[in-house]
């Protein structure tokens, strides 16, 4: 018997926050609408890692975010109670060589979804991923729901217009548009090109002997990293309200890149000393006087997002929300999975 007969639609559940969301949701009895995009080889090993790949209620759909007709397919065959839009080209380095797909996808594509709920069912609650992105160039901190956006990447601007577009459904047509204004959210399910995963994983590989050296950009960059499957939590939580709102998730602490090399290489038992500055930083081991990371100007981007740090006050009166996870247990988790993943061959 099911606990529950509510339908949901989560697109771009190939990623991290899909898989767990994905998960949730069975757990709570939904019926799930998964939606990939086509690829030559598929990409459910997040799927498969938290136990949801062939599940009873979850359907695999393919669909594009940037095909409104699909779209609108989509609503009218899943019927959904709920939709959580967590599909976007969301890499924020990769969005200053291709600002027009990003915007077409991670933009535009909430515009479809809304253009579709609209026509075909209006009462259907409509969740965006929004981003700290949005905030871009430091206006005030911490970040909140009233701080003003000032987006530094195609990505963030892209996610902006998508936010914008999100609270104009809800005031234009009464539609149950809510967006999550999401601080950095992180797992062992993180694709490898993001920084923390990149570290994590090459932390793992070093101390095996099996990589010589990591490779990073800008050090300095001061993040608020939250663990992703508290995070999925939070989406859910939002479209269980009587009205459609704006929140931030975040943890309220923010560190440096540089600080998160150094949790990450202490989880494999390895001191790095930092020496240099800007291009020449690195960090070595303590014991052995070897360069273990180094600064590569290729990873810096146009235009940097120096510092953020949330303030999730706000869900955590509305929705009872609060981060469970500290940053240490969150790098040890992520390494401990690289470890094991590494150590058995896979190569995710
Ligand atoms: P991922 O990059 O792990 O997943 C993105 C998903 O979008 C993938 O399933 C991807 O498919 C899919 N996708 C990309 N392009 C298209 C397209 N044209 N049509 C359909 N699907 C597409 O992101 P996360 O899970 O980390 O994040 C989820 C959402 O939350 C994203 O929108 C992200 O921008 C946003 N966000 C994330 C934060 C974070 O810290 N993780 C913080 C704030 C917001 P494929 O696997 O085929 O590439
Ligand atoms: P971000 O995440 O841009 O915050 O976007 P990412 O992990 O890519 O970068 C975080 C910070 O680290 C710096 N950095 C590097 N980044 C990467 N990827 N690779 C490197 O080698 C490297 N060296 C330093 C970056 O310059 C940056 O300052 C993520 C994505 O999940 C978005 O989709 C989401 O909206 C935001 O988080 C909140």
């Amino acid at each position: 018997m099911s606990m529950n007969s509510k339908t949901a639609i989560v697109t771009g559940i190939t990623g991290q926050d899909g898989a767990y969301l994905t998960q949730l949701l069975l757990e709570k009895g939904y019926k799930v609408f998964g939606t990939y995009r086509r690829t030559s080889s598929v990409n459910f090993w997040r799927l498969e890692e938290v136990g949801a790949l062939g599940h009873a209620n979850l359907e695999l759909v393919e669909h594009d975010l940037t095909d409104l007709g699909a779209s609108i397919r989509l609503m009218e065959e899943a019927q959904p109670d709920e939709v959580y839009n967590l599909a976007a080209q969301s890499f924020v380095g990769v969005s200053f060589n291709q600002p027009i797909t990003t915007a077409e996808i991670t933009g535009l594509g909430a515009v479809n979804l809304l253009e579709a709920i609209r026509i075909v069912n209006p009462k259907i609650r409509f969740y965006q991923a929004s981003t700290s992105e949005m905030f871009g160039e430091v206006q005030q901190i911490p970040q909140t729901e009233v701080t003003p956006f000032y987006p530094r990447s195609p990505y963030g601007v892209a996610k902006l217009y998508a936010h914008w577009m999100t609270i104009n459904y809800r005031e234009s047509y009464g539609i149950f548009g809510t967006s999550g204004i999401l601080f950095n959210h992180e797992s062992p399910l993180r694709g490898k090109e993001f920084v923390t995963r990149k570290i994590t994983d090459a932390a793992a590989r070093i101390s095996l002997g099996m990589q010589p050296v990591l490779e990073l950009g800008n050090l300095d960059a001061k993040r608020d990293w939250g663990f992703a499957k508290e995070y999925v939590e939070g989406m859910w939580r939002m479209l269980q309200v009587d009205t459609p709102d704006t929140f931030v998730l975040a943890t309220n602490r923010t560190e440096t890149v540089r600080d998160f090399v150094s949790l990450a290489f202490k989880a494999v038992d390895i001191q790095l000393d930092w020496q240099g500055n800007a291009e020449t930083e690195h960090g070595i081991d303590s014991r052995t006087g070897k360069t273990l990371v180094q600064v590569n100007p290729r990873f810096y981007r146009p235009a940097e997002v120096d510092l953020l740090i949330g303030n999730p006050e706000k869900a955590t009166q509305v929705l009872g929300w609060k981060p469970q996870t500290t940053l240490e247990q969150l790098c040890q988790l992520m390494v401990e999975a690289d470890l094991q993943r590494v150590q058995t061959g896979k190569s995710f």
